[in-house]
């Protein structure tokens, strides 16, 4: 597994699967999760719908998968962050389980090319540093063994984070 870094617009990514940091109803929202839904189209929220309506509200640690419609990607996992409430209600935990049921979906799907995007560190309030730090120790745990996934490149659209991820994920870049 490669592990990439850039800056940009998780949007205009092609891939087999971007992921999007969206809210239980999945009926999208600000944020990427908007940027997402508008890149895509409607069809989209109508297969996010048809989920919901089968297996209920996608809870905060779970993952879902669509297909990409007018994105450049073919697949969207759609992923319900934690909302940060001070660090006393798992949102850690929450949070990487997010991260572990995207490589859980990738393997179901045979999906060996993956964008993700920084995931709670917007409106959902999760501090970026923290962040950083929880993902690159899930990555870091998976990496050696993976056999599936080829390239995961995490999406950075705000300096901080960039400079974070580049960090946080100093030792498992191949390029600095
Ligand atoms: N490409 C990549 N990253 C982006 C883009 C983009 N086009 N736009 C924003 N980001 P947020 P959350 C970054 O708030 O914190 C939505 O309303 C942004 O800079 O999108 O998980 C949902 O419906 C930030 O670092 O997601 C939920 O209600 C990161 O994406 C709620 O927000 C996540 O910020 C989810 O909140």
């Amino acid at each position: 597994m490669r592990i990439q870094l850039i800056k940009g617009d998780i949007t205009t990514f092609a891939c087999d699967a971007i992921v999007n940091a969206a809210n239980s109803s999945l009926m999208g929202g600000g944020g990427v999760d908007g940027a997402i839904h508008r890149a895509a189209g409607p069809q989209l929220v109508e297969e996010c719908k048809v989920i919901t309506q089968r297996q209920g509200p996608c809870h905060p640690g779970q993952a879902v998968l669509t297909k990409g419609y007018n994105l450049v990607a073919a697949h969207v996992i759609h992923t319900v962050g934690p909302i940060w409430r001070g660090g006393t209600a798992n949102e850690e935990a929450t949070l990487r389980s997010c991260y572990e049921n995207i490589v859980r979906l990738a393997h179901q799907h045979r999906l060996k090319t993956l964008a993700i995007p920084n995931i709670s560190t917007g409106v959902y309030g999760f501090p970026k540093e923290l962040a950083a730090q929880t993902v690159a120790a899930y990555f870091r745990g998976v990496r050696e063994h993976e056999r599936i996934i080829e390239i995961v490149t995490f999406v950075c659209f705000d300096d901080e984070n960039l400079r974070l991820y580049r960090r946080s994920f100093s030792d498992l870049l191949e390029h600095n």
